[in-house]
């Protein structure tokens, strides 16, 4: 395969309803998304990857417009010069290799090896669930519930989305805002609902025993309650707490992975793509998770139907044993960029088609475009 052009594409699109974690509220989500024009033997594709940058680097250090300079000046240039300077043939397992030389900036990476593989797997006719080794056509759908104005209007939210069918609940909580949220669920829907809390780093160590108070509760996990850094931190913390402990932020690679698992800080992990670097890297950490007896599931960052394509399929791998925040495109948008995805009893169908298997729509991409640049 060689790459021909390298676009970026800024899409913005308005959110359904605001979404709030414990640090701030969005109400649209712009998406950088990366198109890899190649040829094979005379085929041509577009490959895509959907890079989860936010606009600001709230969730991670990076963001929007970071990554947009990270791509054009520096990884695209890279691969372009890897693949000029000849030799091997470019594969998407050969890019972190080539982009190595770049510190950090996984989100951007994990977009443009994203891209390249779809490709690929395109011109090869294969999807990329069966490229990862998925087990299933089908993956059940949770949904990340954003904090709300008041208790009431969260139990209403709750109460809409398990009557869409949603298998599992997850809540964000930040300090003050918890374990009163967390009582009003489970007395509202009962003990079945499968339910879990996420603060996105937003507490100490010290608030131990306020989060212990979240044990009678019954949850499934408590996600990232301490900082991106503090592993060490969640180990102590798992010790005094009954809720499984799983981390979110803190796992950047397959390296952090085993070092929370061997700490004992992680029961159990959300494993987001764009945060590790790619898919590739996110299957090495399902691989270690799964062999050291640790369950996975697939996180979201609000993803179009271009992310969310991928990440079904990589939900579909048998140690993705928890439901993850892959919930349909409705969730947030009420037009996708691609075709809906949509909840079908409680789960979201793998799709079969080659690569990712969704292509943007043009209309909606000339809808919500805001700008497209050439690289090389
Ligand atoms: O921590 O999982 C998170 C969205 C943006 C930034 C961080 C997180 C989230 C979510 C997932 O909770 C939302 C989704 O895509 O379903
Ligand atoms: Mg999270």
């Amino acid at each position: 395969m060689r790459i021909d052009e390298v676009w970026l594409h800024t899409v913005r699109l308005p959110l359904v309803s605001p979404f709030t974690t414990s640090f701030g509220t969005q109400t649209d989500r712009v998406a950088l998304l990366v198109e890899v024009r190649a040829t094979d033997h005379g085929d041509q594709t577009s490959g895509w990857g959907e890079c989860v940058v936010s606009e600001i680097p709230d969730y991670s250090s990076e963001w929007l417009a970071g990554s947009r300079l990270m791509l054009r000046d520096h990884l695209v240039p890279l691969l372009l010069a890897r693949q000029a300077a000849g030799g091997l043939r470019l594969t998407a397992e050969r890019v972190a290799p080539a982009l190595a030389e770049v510190r950090g900036h996984r989100m951007s990476k994990a977009a443009l090896e994203t891209a390249v593989l779809d490709a690929e797997l395109r011109l090869a006719g294969v999807s990329l669930a069966d490229h990862l080794g998925s087990v299933v056509d089908r993956v059940p759908s949770g949904v990340s519930v954003g904090i709300q104005d008041s208790t009431e209007r969260l139990l209403a939210v709750v109460e809409d989305y398990l009557d869409q069918g949603y298998v599992r609940i997850k809540l964000k909580i930040k300090p003050g805002v918890d374990v009163e949220l967390v009582a009003a669920v489970r007395e509202r829907f009962g003990p079945d609902v499968p339910l879990q809390v996420d603060a996105n780093a937003a507490y100490r160590l010290l608030d131990a025993p306020r989060l212990r108070r979240l044990d009678e509760h019954d949850l499934l996990l408590i996600e990232q309650p301490l900082g991106e850094e503090d592993l060490r931190q969640h180990a102590l913390l798992a010790r005094q707490l009954r809720t499984p402990m799983c981390l979110d932020e803190s796992v950047i690679s397959a390296d952090a992975a085993a070092d929370a698992i061997a700490l004992g800080a992680a029961a159990v992990i959300n494993i987001k793509p764009g945060r590790v670097g790619g898919y590739l890297e996110a299957r090495r950490i399902h691989d270690l998770a799964r062999a050291h007896g640790v369950a996975v599931w697939c996180g979201g960052m609000l993803e179009t139907g271009i992310g969310r394509a991928a990440n079904v399929a990589l939900a579909a791998l048998p140690g993705f044993t928890l439901p993850g925040d892959v919930s349909a495109s409705d969730r947030f948008y009420r037009t996708d960029i691609t075709r809906p995805f949509v909840l079908e009893d409680g789960c979201i169908r793998v799709p079969d088609g080659p690569g990712i298997g969704v292509d943007p729509i043009p209309e909606a991409m000339a809808e919500f475009g805001v700008e497209s640049i050439k690289v090389g």
